[in-house]
């Protein structure tokens, strides 16, 4: 299997450290989305990460369908979202707020990193982070056991805290949202979340 993206992209992320999780080998392709833009609309004509090219060589695209047959693949005693009920409802919840959140912030990321100044449109921006801010405030209002497994939720919503304290840090400021810290600095120490940092990384204790 061979994931395409960057680890700067938290779905390209979420997608590689879940299969790390469920133990499954792959390769990783580090096209650019933005340097490599040609090459990459050969895989997804969308031109976005990230994408997995199966052992068969169908390509998935979109990190909830790459998530899916994942899940799908390991069944349902191994997947990483609930099977049924309201576990799976709130599981899918939370995943909705940490995405709904991750696009605001990109959103406004590319519009600062992306426009060119004299076309920036500062109220959007200002549009977009009030959503992340509201996002990132009803995670934390939810309840993080330390000893929950670490399923999609929990992935996801790390790899949201790891792409805000890259792309926007002044949204996390620290310790004003503890559960969510505890959360991070928790999924940042496992194999697979490190597995995406350069060799040479030092997770920090507190970020
Ligand atoms: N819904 C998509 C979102 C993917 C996405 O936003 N990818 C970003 C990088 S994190 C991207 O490709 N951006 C470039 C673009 O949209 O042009 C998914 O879950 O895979």
């Amino acid at each position: 299997m061979i994931l395409i993206g960057q680890y700067d992209s938290p779905y390209t992320r979420r997608v590689a450290v879940s299969l790390g999780v469920l133990g499954f080998a792959f390769e990783h392709d580090t096209r650019s989305v933005f340097g490599d833009f040609d090459s990459m609309r050969t895989v997804n004509p969308l031109g976005r990460v990230p994408s997995l090219i199966l052992p068969e060589g169908t390509t998935l695209i979109d990190s909830a369908a790459i998530l899916d047959w994942l899940d799908q693949t390991v069944g349902p005693d191994r997947a990483l979202l609930p099977p049924g009920g309201s576990s799976r409802q709130e599981a899918l919840q939370r995943i909705a707020l940490a995405t709904g959140t991750i696009d605001k912030v990109m959103a406004a990321a590319y519009e600062r990193l992306i426009r060119p100044e004299p076309r920036r449109w500062a109220e959007w921006t200002l549009r977009c982070r009030t959503q992340a801010k509201g996002g990132i405030a009803a995670l934390a209002a939810h309840s993080w056991p330390a000893n929950a497994p670490v399923d999609q939720a929990v992935i996801t919503t790390a790899c949201m805290i790891r792409y805000i304290r890259l792309a926007d840090p002044d949204l996390l400021p620290s310790g004003r949202y503890p559960s969510l810290e505890v959360l991070s600095q928790r999924c940042e120490a496992l194999t697979p979340f490190r597995a995406t940092y350069p060799a040479d990384y030092v997770v920090p204790s507190t970020r």
